[in-house]
């Protein structure tokens, strides 16, 4: 009897080590630090500048664009009649709440008026029928609105925070009794970023300024009270969309309050095990996204927090938040398999990011990765004194590295291969590249071969964009790197961006990872960074 207890207190004890949360002494403490480091909402009332029509054009972006139409005026004293349908442009991206006022013109309202609100961020979605909805994330992200009111004359405001440039009105009740009109609308838009004034020498180009001023922007929208991905859908941290965000800030905005919020927001909100949730909710309390880990965004973190340290000098919240980096390498670790390579079998598979192009194999891009934030992190180790915590992972990274070179670069042809099939692809070298897996020279070689073979897998979003930028700066192809600034996100502008899209492929305008372009976010965080390029590099960049 007394061996049977034993062995059940011994049991208990194994999975409580198992099971045992490892920030549990420390959760509350920096969820309190998220929860203070808030920073506060500046609001501005934006109202129409015109009236615009959606005008078919098979060389327009997306098939449509919008044209100014007179009469903005005469509007707002204009009878609404059933079937009538308008689109205000409000001449920039928005993100807050909307208000209208529908004020009665003539007699007493004797029934409820029914309007449907359409809010874009790009023509593509008032004119793409929503239903049967084909998309992969949910419908209700999409932002229309049917509102039946049984008074008029006093505002109403949307609960639900819109993003968007456009706002289509079609009336779909009214009443032969009575006439009214939309007699005021607007938006009280929302960003924690501060007013900054962005200086570019002289010698800067018109492109690199419009991009300049676009990319601004679209950080702007996205600085809420976390850097959100993106304000019209998944409005959330996710951690390789703070990275990036984080770094433009610290070249832009310098709003280092929200960097902190979110780096402890994701601490607090972690896994039992020490892994980062690759994404968290602050609404209606702060949450993560349960069972979504993602690899690659757990040990950017690590490289976020190094980034943040050196542009605040903050070593009071980096010491604190140390614990998380010293976990993310230890997990990762784990999958490193006797050959020295990412083996995602050799655990629980997890998910490894990296881009949303279709089919792209990520082993080889993770084997880099993994390099690179054993670097970075190895930087921070030394920056804060805890080198003893961290004296393995030059020596991991160096066996890493080495077997990269091994088996997966290919030493006659130049460039790395990944998985089974032996994929070429620009994230392979891309990250290999940043790894400091191969030299400037090799990277150099690598990455223009690639890029002049047609079956090559090339980037399907800005978030993989900036990873060739930064590894094209990395060895030494600055003329090509502003190109690319130019070609890819000057492609944007000159498509009519008025802030940068989540998905972008110049060869295919209606790319979307969920299948259906209107679900597309076309304020998307990762897309933000040429600001950061285009200040930290003025010598690229700025002549
Ligand atoms: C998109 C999100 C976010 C990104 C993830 C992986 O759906 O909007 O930007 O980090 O994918």
């Amino acid at each position: 009897m007394k061996k049977i207890a034993l062995l059940l207190v011994g049991l208990l004890c194994a999975s409580s080590l198992v099971w045992a949360d490892v920030y549990q002494t420390q959760r509350q403490e920096w969820l309190k630090k998220a929860e203070a480091a808030t920073p506060q909402l500046h609001e501005t009332i934006i109202r129409p500048v015109s009236l615009v029509k959606s005008v078919a054009d098979p060389n327009a972006y997306q098939d449509w664009r919008m044209e100014n139409i007179p009469g903005l005026d005469a509007f707002y004293k204009t009878p609404l009649k059933r079937g009538d349908s308008y689109i205000l442009d409000f001449g920039k991206h928005i993100t807050g709440y909307y208000t209208f006022t529908l004020s009665t013109l003539e007699r007493a309202q004797d029934a409820p008026v029914r309007i449907k609100f359409t809010f874009a961020e790009m023509p593509v979605e008032l004119n793409t029928p929503f239903d049967p909805y084909p998309g992969g994330l949910g419908r209700a992200w999409l932002q229309d609105e049917i509102i039946t009111l049984p008074y008029i004359d006093k505002p109403v405001t949307i609960e639900r925070r819109l993003a968007c440039r456009y706002v289509k009105i079609e009336v779909l009740g009214d009443s032969p009794g009575f006439q009214f009109a939309m007699s005021d609308t607007y938006f009280t838009a929302l960003s924690s970023a501060p007013e900054v004034q962005i200086e570019l020498a002289e010698t800067t180009p018109a492109i690199i300024r419009d991009i300049n001023r676009v990319s601004i922007e679209t950080l702007r929208e996205c600085m809420q009270t976390v850097y959100e991905d993106g304000p019209k859908r998944d409005q959330r941290l996710w951690i390789g969309d703070l990275y990036l965000e984080s770094i433009a800030n610290a070249q832009s905005f310098k709003q280092f309050d929200l960097t902190k919020r979110c780096l402890y927001l994701l601490a607090a909100l972690a896994a039992e095990d020490g892994q980062l949730h690759a994404n968290v909710f602050e609404k209606p309390t702060p949450h993560p996204q349960y069972g979504t880990i993602c690899q690659d965004y757990s040990l950017l973190y690590n490289v976020a927090l190094l980034e943040y340290l050196k542009s605040t000098g903050d070593k009071e919240t980096a010491l604190d938040l140390w614990p998380v980096v010293v976990n993310q390498i230890k997990l990762a670790a784990n999958y490193i398999d006797e050959t020295h390579l990412y083996n995602p079998q050799k655990k629980t598979p997890l998910w490894l990011f990296f881009d949303w192009r279709a089919g792209l194999n990520t082993y080889a891009p993770m084997q880099g990765l993994f390099v690179f934030a054993l670097n970075k992190s190895y930087e921070l180790a030394q920056l804060l004194g805890k080198e003893d915590e961290a004296k393995e992972w030059p020596a991991l990274a160096k066996q890493i590295k080495k077997a990269a070179r091994k088996q997966l670069y290919d030493q006659k042809k130049g460039y790395f291969v990944s998985g089974p099939d032996k994929q070429v692809s620009y994230m392979s070298q891309i990250w290999m590249i940043l790894g400091s897996v191969i030299s400037p020279a090799e990277g150099q070689k690598a990455l223009k071969q690639v890029m002049a073979m047609p079956d090559a897998v090339y980037p399907g979003t800005p978030y993989a964009y900036h990873y060739l930028v930064e590894a094209m700066i990395q060895c030494e192809m600055k003329a090509e790197a502003r190109q690319l600034l130019i070609d890819y996100w000057g492609g944007m502008v000159k498509k009519g961006a008025d802030t940068f899209w989540e998905a972008y492929d110049p060869k295919d305008d209606f790319l979307s990872p969920y299948n259906f372009a209107p679900i597309n976010s076309y304020c998307h965080a990762w897309s933000c960074t040429p600001i950061y390029f285009i200040q930290r590099y003025p010598e690229i960049f700025q002549k």
